[in-house]
């Protein structure tokens, strides 16, 4: 017997954030100082040279420190309230989605605010503000981000669950993302190949609007909730005819 598809499963990237003023990568607005991330966020350049990638880590955990989630991230962990099932699927670091309230959060790209260790691989919560890279106190390896770069594989069960979740989805929210970043970018392929609908809200189009059901333009911040208000009165209004 087929089972019950889960009404949604939600993918999200730095756009959704863009109006908690975190930066995002790419596009207009994503810049830090005249490097690109594909020359920060790699095991190669952590290597040439620690000193620079931390700065990159310091300077965005400075910034996001204070940002709060806004009414996107809400809308996410409000239509997450709907059903248990629902899983969120996010390629953000900032820990935005769990403070707005979402729990069976996948983060793909690992956290901000965890380290890791570069010798022995040992991971702990970390929010100090640190202006230099830290150690390990119990073996006194180098830390790093506990963030996943290019090159670097994603965890293995995480990425898993964010696969089965997808495929499992009568719809998948797509919320904020480029779409140029490998594996995340094929989860709405597989989602819509198992009979998906996608609909993606971004600011502008993306490599996946070609292929998406329904693209809703405009700020994530204002789209989400204004959408997801309309398929609430849909629902009540076919409840109250049924
Ligand atoms: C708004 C808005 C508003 C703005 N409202 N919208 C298959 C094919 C080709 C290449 C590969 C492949 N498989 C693997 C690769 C290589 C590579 C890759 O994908 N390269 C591409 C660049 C071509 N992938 C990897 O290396 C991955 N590892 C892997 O696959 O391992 C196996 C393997 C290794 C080597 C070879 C082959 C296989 C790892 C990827 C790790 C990505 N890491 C980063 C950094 C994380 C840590 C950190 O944060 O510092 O993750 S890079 C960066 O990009 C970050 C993001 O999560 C990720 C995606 O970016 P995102 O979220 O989409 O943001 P933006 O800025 O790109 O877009 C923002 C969007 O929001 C825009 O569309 C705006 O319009 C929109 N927006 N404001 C709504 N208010």
């Amino acid at each position: 017997m087929a089972s019950t598809p889960t009404p949604f499963v939600i993918l999200t990237g730095a756009g959704i954030s863009a109006d908690s003023r975190v930066p995002t990568f790419r596009g207009r607005d994503g810049f830090w100082n005249t490097y690109r991330v594909e020359e920060l966020a790699t095991p190669q350049a952590f290597n040439n040279d620690p000193d620079l990638v931390w700065s990159f880590y310091h300077w965005r955990r400075e910034r996001i420190r204070s940002c709060q989630p806004n009414p996107a991230h809400e809308t996410v962990a409000a239509i997450q309230q709907t059903h248990s099932a629902i899983t969120i699927i996010t390629q953000n670091v900032d820990g935005l989605h769990q403070a707005a309230g979402s729990v069976n959060t996948l983060e793909l790209h690992g956290s901000l605010w965890r380290m890791r260790c570069c010798i022995c691989g040992n991971r702990w919560e970390d929010r100090k503000s640190r202006t230099s890279i830290p150690s390990y106190p119990f073996c006194g390896g180098r830390a790093r981000p506990d963030v996943v770069w290019f090159g670097e594989t994603l965890d293995a069960t995480l990425l898993q669950a964010a696969v089965e979740a997808s495929i499992s989805a009568a719809c998948m929210l797509i919320i904020g993302t480029s779409g140029l970043v490998y594996p995340a970018a094929s989860l709405p392929g597989e989602a819509q190949r198992a009979g998906a609908t996608l609909i993606e809200f971004n600011r502008e189009e993306t490599t996946l609007t070609p292929g998406v059901d329904i693209h809703i333009a405009g700020r994530a911040a204002e789209t989400l909730p204004r959408w997801w208000a309309q398929q609430r009165q849909h629902q009540s209004v076919s409840l109250d005819e049924g």
